[in-house]
């Protein structure tokens, strides 16, 4: 049914702009030292390199809240061109961050893309956190706990407004799966949108299936396509400690290749955004490696 062309584009973005902690502009040099092409070459798919978005330096910066919004705001003009130039030739773009403010990027692009065939996207956005926050809500100041919100049309106007689809999102098609550690400002906005959001607690009590098969017709209901938005601390620390910000409790490596191979039986995903690795944190670069399998069975690995 669909027009893709078996093709996998590579857009790194070595962006640690919106993260507190410094680290995750090293995580698409760690995805590409990883088995990551290797392991796509091996199911089919041909590998294109885009290369990296340029990222301004972080110490060349106005040390102002303002500077940095308006510095992430221009990378995501870039990497949306980008990903919707992808999605328009057929080609899947797999998003390589950085810390998780890119989104706001990676996902107006696709909408972009998609709104230009008269369609809507769905956004499954698999993190321990809902990265709901405008730069009026936030408690940290940190712009990658703000992309979703901005995705559905609050926050800074700029940064708001990337997509030829406004809001680049629609309440209805959005998806959490794995929230485990929210602010109350989020879980009020998640409240009065009325937001589709599967905790961990619904995770643990109805089963991963039940939750991401859910979580699909959800995001296919009324859209074109899907973009998957993983935040690498989604899965448990134990699994996965190269990671920023890590939340005990998290999907397990079973889990999280389950969610994959449901998204991959969706046929629904269009584009794919892997982020917030932060390879200081790593050992041996195994959270990386991890990803790269993730990616895998959400690009068609299967044991059998
Ligand atoms: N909610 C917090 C904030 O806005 C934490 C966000 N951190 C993340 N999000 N890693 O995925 O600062
Ligand atoms: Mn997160
Ligand atoms: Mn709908
Ligand atoms: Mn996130």
């Amino acid at each position: 049914v669909k027009p893709w062309t078996g093709t996998v584009q590579l857009i790194g973005v070595p962006m640690d702009l919106g993260a507190s902690r410094r680290g995750v502009d090293m995580g698409p040099s760690a995805m590409r030292l990883s088995s990551l092409t290797a392991q796509l070459e091996r199911l089919g798919l041909a590998v294109q390199d885009a290369g990296n978005v340029p990222v301004p330096d972080r110490t060349s910066l106005a040390n102002e809240p303002r500077a940095v919004l308006d510095a992430i705001t221009e990378v995501c003009i870039d990497l949306a061109d980008r990903t919707a130039a992808a999605v328009r030739a057929g080609i899947r773009p797999l998003v390589l961050g950085g810390d998780h403010s890119l989104a706001a990027g990676s996902v107006a692009g696709t909408a972009t893309a998609l709104a230009e065939r008269g369609q809507r996207t769905g956004l499954i956005w698999l993190d321990a956190h809902a990265d709901l926050n405008t730069p009026q809500s936030s408690l940290s100041g940190n712009v990658h706990g703000m992309p979703v919100a901005h995705l559905l049309g609050f926050g800074h106007r700029p940064l708001r407004q990337l997509s030829t689809a406004i809001p680049a999102v629609s309440p209805e098609h959005l998806v959490y799966v794995g929230l485990r550690d929210l602010d109350d400002a989020e879980r009020a906005m998640i409240r009065e949108l009325g937001l589709h959001a599967y905790t961990m607690r619904d995770i643990d009590e109805r089963g991963l299936r039940a939750v991401m098969d859910e979580a699909v017709s959800i995001a296919t209901d009324g859209t074109g396509g899907v973009h998957v938005s993983c935040d690498a601390d989604w899965v448990d620390p134990a699994e996965a400690p190269g990671v920023g910000t890590p939340v005990r409790g998290g999907a397990t490596l079973r889990e999280a290749h389950l969610a994959m191979e449901i998204v991959h039986d969706s046929g629904a995903m269009v584009a794919m955004d892997l982020v917030e690795i932060n390879p200081i944190l790593d050992r041996q670069n195994q959270t990386a490696e991890l990803c790269a399998e993730l990616i895998a069975s959400a690009f068609g690995r299967r044991i059998l």
